[in-house]
């Protein structure tokens, strides 16, 4: 059972209810938009879930092993990231913006590079070192950063005053938010610096801003471009 002074595992417990709360609220919701943004509204319902799911397995981990869910947090990553990445392409064409598959493929590909060139680093599995892994990832993350704010998807969304907004408010979750993931390897894992306690309660409230508030600013567009 979950120690009350084990303030990390509380966190676990807390995200876990919130994803499956926000997985409930984006299906519902996404039945009462209009027909062109429930593509968006269920997957951002999809990224919650299969969260949740993961949360349920990552807090048992937690309590009973005492260490770090390293291989769940993979899984849901490798997962749900993608799915994020699908989503700016989904709002876009859900706006009606010109964009062509080229978009999708490299924000597709980058996620994928992203997570699989850090687990390779972090379970050390190929011969890959932490420090190359490390690379990998960021060549990865920066081909999806180049794309949502050079590419040919910012172009789409400049030019769409319905979903530029929340494209905006999505990107800068990309950046920043994400941010708190290469910087939890680089202290966690390289230098060693922080602990997996700490480190551990970064990431939950890293994914209940990163999934959660990324749901809501889709749901919030697809409302306001409903009504
Ligand atoms: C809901 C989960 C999210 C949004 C997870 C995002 C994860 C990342 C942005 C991870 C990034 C990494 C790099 C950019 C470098 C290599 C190490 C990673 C995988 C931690």
């Amino acid at each position: 059972f979950l120690n009350g002074s084990d303030f990390v595992g509380i966190t676990f417990w807390i995200v876990s209810i919130a994803m499956w709360a926000s997985t409930i609220f984006f299906f519902y919701e996404g039945m009462r938009v209009s027909a062109k943004w429930r593509t968006s509204m269920v997957v951002a319902g999809l990224i919650t879930f299969i969260a949740a799911v993961h949360y349920m397995y990552m807090r048992e981990y937690w309590v009973v092993m005492e260490s770090s869910p390293v291989v769940y947090r993979y899984i849901d990553w490798i997962l749900t990231v993608p799915l994020q990445m699908v989503e700016f392409y989904l709002i876009l064409i859900a706006a009606g913006a010109i964009v062509s598959g080229g978009s999708f493929w490299r924000l597709l590909v980058g996620t994928i590079v992203m997570i699989v060139g850090g687990y390779l680093g972090e379970s050390g599995l190929m011969g890959v070192s932490v420090t190359f892994g490390f690379i990998i990832g960021m060549f990865g993350w920066a081909v999806i950063i180049w794309e949502i704010f050079r590419g040919e998807a910012s172009q789409a969304a400049s030019s769409n005053a319905s979903v530029s907004s929340a494209f905006n408010a999505m990107r800068l979750i990309v950046l920043v938010g994400w941010a708190i993931y290469p910087l939890g390897y680089v202290f966690g894992l390289m230098t060693e610096t922080v602990d997996p306690n700490t480190l551990n309660g970064i990431y939950n409230l890293a994914d209940f801003v990163n999934k959660i508030l990324f749901g809501l600013i889709i749901w919030n567009a697809a409302v306001k471009d409903s009504a």
